[in-house]
């Protein structure tokens, strides 16, 4: 009985250890434009590949389509204008833009519709992405919303303007 409780503990123990490194979830918390906090994400893994975002970001303007990428640093600085979250996430080095011939960049989704309230809420499958600790996973980038829509063609960021939230992903 004590060598099965033993083994039993082990396997459980192993199992948590597992669980912690291949985390199929995350979270991101969105920071405005101002530096304050303007909403949250949810990320949930896909077994065949790709993340499912759910997201509600308010503060945002009104009756608006807006971009909506992965971009490759995860740092959001409201004093920099978000700038510090770099570029585009672009493991494959494409090109931008979902319609673009040589794109898309991974972090590339599509744009996000912001009602009446100034308030985002959506559910978002990005297929290029994962939340592994391989080449496309996304756990420590940033999520980001900009001022205006993505015109999935132009280089190198679909001329979205400002960065108006980004969020770390954790
Ligand atoms: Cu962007």
């Amino acid at each position: 009985m004590k060598r099965l409780l033993s083994i039993t503990f082990a396997t459980v123990a192993a199992l948590t250890s597992a669980m912690a490194q291949d985390k199929q979830t995350a979270q991101a918390n969105f920071v405005g434009a101002d530096g304050k906090d303007n909403g949250r994400a949810t990320l949930t893994a896909a077994a065949a590949g790709g993340v499912l975002i759910e997201l509600e970001v308010s503060g945002l303007p009104a009756n608006k389509w807006v971009a909506f990428h992965v971009h490759e640093t995860g740092k959001c600085d409201a004093a920099t204008h978000h700038e510090s979250a770099g570029k585009h996430f672009n493991p494959t080095k494409a090109e931008h833009g979902l319609l673009a011939a040589k794109g898309p960049h991974a972090g590339d989704m599509p744009n996000q519709y912001v009602g009446q309230d100034g308030v985002l809420r959506a559910q978002v499958f990005d297929g290029m992405v994962t939340l592994d600790g391989k080449e496309n996973g996304i756990r420590g980038r940033a999520l980001m919303i900009h001022e205006n829509s993505d015109d999935y063609r132009s280089q190198p960021a679909g001329d979205a303007g400002a960065r108006l939230a980004c969020a770390v992903i954790k």
